[in-house]
Formats: structure tokens, sequence, C-alpha cells
């Protein structure tokens, strides 16, 4: 598949090519994403390559992301910038409703619509350099890649308001304590340990893995009545999966891992 844009690329690593590694590739800029990135990243996950199980996304140089390309911001009026808004967020959908799960790997700066595109990822992993911005508050500016929708599902709005109204950055350590991110790990191995759980993530079931990325996260947000009858749906058609039938027998038989505490 054609990338359009050379500040974005794509490798399928893992024995069988199953997990598919994205690269913001424009550390002269920190990976600020521009138009024509944010569009190959939605092109990439409407593509996947047949076989892939899971994601990864990563930034090349010493950060992870510092947000909107500014220098792409100054010449837009209100009807382009709603238009913007609403291309970055069809494009991010892309990455949270798409085909794989996707585990973010973080380090150096994860701020604005970096820290966008790092909510929609379904994993955080960030190292020991991470930092956790919203400038856009001292910018004059709004979030406008889902943030507002995304980010106080991890850590509340009086955070994220926080975060904006203030300046406040999060490092590493406390950003795993209020939610950013769930795993906290040593400088420079972030992208290790994200590949390590994409492989164990591309091992499960792939309904197990669809129902986890499409039902869980709507059924968070039904009332519990209605989340019951989702739950007790798509529990029903995964249980009648084939692949969820030798899974079981596996371990009934004493042919499947148990779970270790270890
Ligand atoms: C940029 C951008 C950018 C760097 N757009 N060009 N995001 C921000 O407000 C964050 C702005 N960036 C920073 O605060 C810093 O660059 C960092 C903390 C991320 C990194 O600092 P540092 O010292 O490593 O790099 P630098 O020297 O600041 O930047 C290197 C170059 O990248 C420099 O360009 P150069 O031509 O002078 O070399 C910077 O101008 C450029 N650069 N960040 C454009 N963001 C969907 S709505 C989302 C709304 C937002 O994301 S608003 C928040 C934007």
């Amino acid at each position: 598949m054609p990338i359009h844009s050379t500040d974005i690329s794509l490798s399928l690593q893992g024995a069988s090519s199953e997990i598919a590694v994205i690269t913001l590739n424009r550390p002269a800029k920190r990976n600020a994403l521009n138009d024509g990135l944010i569009l190959a990243l939605r092109d990439i996950f409407q593509a996947m390559p047949h076989g892939v199980r899971a994601a990864v996304i990563h930034g090349s140089g010493d950060h992870f992301c510092a947000g909107l390309d500014l220098s792409e911001l100054s010449e837009r009026d209100a009807g382009q910038g709603l238009h913007h808004s609403r291309m970055w967020h069809s494009a991010l959908e892309c990455v949270q409703y798409g085909p794989v799960p996707v585990v973010a790997a973080l380090h150096g700066a994860v701020v604005g619509g970096g820290l966008e595109l790092a909510s929609t990822c379904h994993i955080r992993v960030a190292d020991e350099s991470a930092f956790f911005a919203l400038p856009e508050g001292s910018r004059g500016i709004f979030v406008g890649g889902g943030g507002s929708v995304r980010i106080p599902r991890l850590i509340g709005a009086a955070r994220m308001a926080d975060m904006m109204f203030t300046g406040r950055v999060y490092k590493a350590p406390e950003a795993e304590r209020i939610g950013l991110t769930q795993y906290l790990v040593p400088q420079g191995t972030a992208l290790e340990k994200a590949m390590e759980l994409a492989a164990r993530i591309a091992q499960n079931a792939p309904l197990t893995n669809y129902a986890l990325m499409h039902a869980l996260p709507r059924i968070a947000e039904q009332p519990a009545d209605q989340g019951y009858l989702t739950e007790a749906m798509m529990a029903a058609i995964a249980q009648s999966d084939p692949e969820a039938k030798s899974r079981v027998r596996a371990f009934l038989e004493g042919r499947a891992a148990k779970v270790n505490k270890e």
C-alpha cells in the first residue's frame, strides 16, 4: 500500500509479520502532525495489510510527538478550523475503531495533538523520559483531535482542565499514577515493551480483541441495563467461535497455560 507522506512509515514485524510498527518520522519538527501525516495515518489503518494482528505507534528522535503542526494553523478561518478538526476526528477514529489493537510507545514530549493521538490507542507505554501536556491552553486554542472526549475518560475532566488552565506538565511516574499511561518503563525501553505487549495481544482470539476494541468502550458508555445486554450478546458471539471452543478445550485437557502470577 503506498503511504502518501514521508513523515510516517509502516513496517511489518514478528515471525508472521503480524505486528505493524508505525513510526512518526519527522524528528526535526519533533514529529509535529501536519495534515499529510494525519491523512497517511488514516490510510494506514484503513488499508492495514492482511495478517496484521496488532500495531505499535512510536516516534523517531527524542520525542513521541509535539502535537499539531502549528505552522499550518495560522491562515485558517472558523469554517476551515471546524473541518480540520473533523478531519482529525475521522482519522483518529480509524485508529481507535480500526482493525487491530494499538499500543503507543511514548517517550519525551507527548503533548497537544500528540497526547490526543496517544489517548486514541488502546494501551500506552511510557518510558521515564515521557512528559504529558496540553499547551493548547497557552496557545489560545482548544483541543481538536478528540482530546476533550478521550482524555477525560482517562484522567477526568478536572485534571484535563487543570492541564489546559495552568499548563501543568505530568512527568511519566505521575502520569502513570493518574492513568495517562498504563505502563511505566525505564528510559529507552518503551518500544521494546510495546512490542512485547503487541506480540501478546496478537496471540488472542481475534474476536476477543474485537470485543475489547469495539464493544467494551461502547458498553462502558451505556446505561447499565443496556450494557448488560450488549455484554451478553458479545459474550455469546465470542463463545460460539470455534477459536474459543478449541482454547477452552486445550485448557481443560491441560494443554494451555495457567494464569501465571509471576
Ligand atoms: C514545531 C512544533 C509544532 C516543534 N509545530 N513546529 N504543540 C505545542 O505547542 C508544542 C510545541 N513544541 C514544543 O514545546 C517543543 O518543540 C518540544 C517540547 C516538543 C520539544 O522541544 P525541543 O527543544 O526538543 O525542540 P524545539 O527546538 O522546540 O523544536 C525543534 C523544531 O521543531 C523547531 O523548528 P526549527 O525550524 O526552529 O528547527 C520547532 O519550531 C519545531 N516544532 N513543535 C510546528 N507543534 C488537533 S488540535 C491539536 C492542537 C495542538 O496540538 S496545540 C499544541 C501544539
